[in-house]
């Protein structure tokens, strides 16, 4: 009998959240063309260079989503889902604190872990759970309404869960049973027709809009799908040009000579969508909502510890500088000053100084006839040409940037109490709520980065010191 294997099932995944999305948000089909546009010509331009951070075909095909669930019981539930695809927790984001408006979620992001499975297909979803006990956002009535809320929906259904849960331990189903997953799947997450209680669905906008969205509404659904590109500032020239408005900057690093860094985003603004309304007498009328948009993005190389926080402190310096700048002055600007200023311009210089991650591939050629014996450190070996250094790609999202696109389509501040103590969370809590360990996206690219030095020391037959 023939079977889908896990890749397949997210590849096929990816590509129906893709077809519903593109009927359900026809400004996203503009994106994707407009993105496979500017991937052709870039590639055109630059040839093999073009692909130093992943195939062209990757690209072409890779997407992130986002969704947004409401409880605990909710994320485990999707976790189980995101299993059968063969993706997995990463990262854990607190959007609380990372946002100056009320942005009322806690995020980790799915993901295939390993190298082989991200470069068959890399499909990745973020995923917010609302903080629904966090008494800064929701007094103790709103908290109670909120539990009973959601404690009453049911997102996913047994049998999606079921078949989920067969195809995360057999690593695949036979086809039959992968049309009826991908159908469930994919239908867990289509806007819904249903109506809106008006009424509910106001009360937690006034706290926050990204509250009303999530927890407003007896569904959940896709809130956007990214495609990726490999010029962005090109992107968004030409999303302007076709009349697309977008928000005001590109989120993440500063355009900038050096090598594409991280992740960089941006988005054009949410667009009404047609909703039906119940209202407290009964009734139900025609309106709008405003929360799906597009977002695009351009991924570069993964940063080390030490190179995070050189970034982390280079955003502090660019905000300190900006707000010493004269009128008119773009975060943009100021930032691409920064980084000229603090960082190395080729990636062998970030492997030297090791602020990125990298594997090494053997050149032999550098060895010259000559083997080595003993051995020899890794600087001494990226020095003399014989290990060289391939970039390993950012599969991950950014706090800052995450916050700046919940809230480039939040069109009002939201309240927030900060008289009181926010609910707690951190990677262990997401781990235990996830129901299974969420991994540090660090973990993972060192691993990735330690196992090909391995590699070549054995390919040499010498030990390589660090
Ligand atoms: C998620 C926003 C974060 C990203 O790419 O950083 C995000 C959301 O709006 O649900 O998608
Ligand atoms: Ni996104």
């Amino acid at each position: 009998m023939t079977e889908l294997e896990t890749w397949e099932l997210r590849a096929e995944f990816a590509q129906r959240l893709s077809a519903m999305y593109g009927r359900e948000v026809p400004a996203y089909n503009t994106l994707v063309e407009v993105s496979t546009e500017v991937n052709e010509a870039y590639v055109a331009k630059h040839g093999a260079e073009a692909e130093r951070l992943g195939s062209i075909s990757r690209v072409t095909a890779e997407r992130h989503g986002a969704i947004r669930v409401g409880s605990p019981r909710e994320m485990a539930q999707v976790a189980r889902i995101f299993a059968a695809f063969g993706m997995y927790p990463v990262g854990f984001y607190d959007l609380r604190d990372a946002s100056s408006s009320s942005v009322p979620v806690v995020s980790t992001a799915f993901r295939p872990i390993d190298g082989a499975e991200l470069a068959k297909n890399p499909f990745r979803v973020f995923t917010s759970m609302l903080a629904a006990e966090d008494p800064r956002f929701f007094d103790r009535e709103l908290r109670a309404e909120l539990a009973e809320f959601i404690g009453a929906r049911q997102l996913f259904g047994s049998e999606l869960l079921g078949l989920a849960d067969r195809a995360a331990g057999s690593g695949g189903l036979p086809t039959d049973d992968a049309e009826q997953l991908l159908e469930l799947a994919t239908a867990a997450f289509e806007l819904s027709g249903d109506p809106v209680d008006y009424e509910w669905y106001k009360r937690l906008e006034a706290v926050s809009a990204v509250a009303s969205d999530i927890g407003g509404v007896s569904t959940t659904h896709i809130n956007h799908l990214t495609p990726r590109v490999l010029d962005i500032d090109e992107l968004y020239q030409r999303m302007q040009a076709r009349g697309i408005s977008m928000i005001d900057e590109i989120q993440g690093p500063p355009r900038w000579d050096g090598p594409d860094l991280l992740l960089r985003q941006t988005s054009f603004r949410a667009l009404g969508e047609h909703r039906v309304f119940r209202y407290a007498d009964g009734s139900t009328n025609e309106g709008e909502l405003r929360v799906r948009f597009g977002e695009v993005e351009a991924r570069g190389i993964a940063l080390t510890v030490a190179g995070r926080d050189l970034y982390d402190r280079m955003v502090a310096e660019s905000d300190a500088r900006l707000a010493l700048a004269p009128a008119g002055t773009t975060r943009v600007e100021v930032a691409a000053g920064v980084w000229a200023e603090h960082l190395p311009r080729t990636e062998k210089e970030l492997a030297l100084q090791g602020l990125a991650f990298f594997t090494y591939r053997l050149d032999d050629e550098a060895l010259d006839g000559a083997p080595l014996t003993g051995t020899a450190s890794l600087t001494d070996l990226i020095e003399a040409g014989i290990a060289v250094p391939e970039p390993i790609v950012y599969e991950d999202f950014l706090p800052r940037s995450a916050a700046g696109i919940f809230q480039s389509n939040l069109t009002e501040e939201g309240s927030k109490d900060n008289e009181q103590t926010g609910t707690s969370y951190d990677i262990h809590r997401m781990s235990q709520i996830v129901g299974s360990e969420v991994h540090d996206p660090n973990d993972l690219y060192r691993r990735q980065q330690d196992d090909s030095i391995a590699v070549l020391a054995r390919r040499l037959n010498i030990t390589v010191t660090r």
